[in-house]
């Protein structure tokens, strides 16, 4: 991508994102209107679906040849990545905005052929905005974020990871693996919003996070991110991961990548 065309993109996601925060922080104390999707733990609002109709529109008056890979299904069938195409997640953590009213994100991902370019996650309640660039690094607000080359082990590394995980019915991975893990591990944390958990492992307040269904755009900002700072970011089975399908993810630190996923994470077929 053109270096001047990527900078004028990255402006204008930006002032979008934080555009769009503004708008669910003035309603944050408003009536909510809760509806479930996949399973009733999977919960939409009226916010979600105007964040993402908002970001459609921005998108479409600007640059009319990008395409939209939104959550809410206000933006295009995608059925490749030729072009830019910008991945959208209006809210990540829609049960943290219900529930608590904060530790949700607004997640951005632009790929340009299918490689990401930019990356950009804002922690609305908060106000911190976490944004990469590929090969310039990754910022929290001005801050730039310094690389992951600790080499801590495992046994002092967090972990976030989600507790569904430790179930032994679980139908993706094997369970004494994940308890062998969880024993193995410091602690684990379970933040609730893949982005955020994503930006905590660029910033190093987390070693990695594992979890086995995450759709592309709950990753796709957060994975130019970590990579960024120089965590790896594949499958849990170390496999590529594939932006137009759920998938499982491990993002880490690179000295406990390999560790974690060879060592404990048997996935079921
Ligand atoms: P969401 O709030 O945008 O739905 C919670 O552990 C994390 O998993 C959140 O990032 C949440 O994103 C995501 N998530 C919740 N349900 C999901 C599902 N059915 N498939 C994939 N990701 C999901
Ligand atoms: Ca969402």
């Amino acid at each position: 991508m053109d270096q001047q065309k990527k900078n004028e993109i990255f402006d204008h996601a930006k002032a979008w994102i934080l555009e769009a925060g503004e708008r669910i922080k003035s309603k944050i104390d408003s009536p909510r209107s809760i509806e479930t999707k996949s399973n009733p733990n999977d919960l939409v609002t009226e916010m979600d679906q105007e964040t993402e109709q908002f970001f459609a529109q921005k998108i479409n008056e600007t640059y009319q040849d990008h395409y939209l890979l939104g959550e809410e299904g206000f933006g295009d069938e995608i059925e490749d990545l030729g072009g830019t195409v910008w991945i959208v997640d209006p809210i990540d953590g829609t049960m943290n905005f219900v529930h608590q009213k904060r530790n949700f994100a607004i997640s951005i991902g632009i790929y340009y052929e299918g490689v990401g370019e930019i990356g950009l996650i804002y922690n609305v309640m908060e106000e911190t905005l976490y944004t990469a660039r590929r090969g310039e690094g990754a910022y929290k607000n001005e801050h730039k974020l310094p690389m992951l080359d600790e080499e801590r082990p495992l046994s002092e590394s967090i972990l976030a990871l989600n507790t569904s995980w430790m179930i032994p019915e679980n139908p993706h991975v094997e369970h004494q693996g994940m308890q062998d893990l969880v024993k193995k591990l410091r602690s684990t944390r379970s933040y609730g919003s893949a982005a955020l958990e994503f930006a905590f492992v660029a910033e190093g307040l987390l070693d990695g996070y594992l979890t086995m269904t995450l759709m592309p755009w709950d990753y796709a900002a957060g994975s130019i991110l970590v990579r960024e700072v120089g965590g790896i970011v594949t499958r849990a089975d170390r496999e590529e991961l594939d932006l137009l399908n759920k998938t499982t993810v491990l993002a880490s630190r690179p000295n406990i990548h390999e560790e974690i996923s060879t060592g404990y994470v048997r996935l079921k077929k």
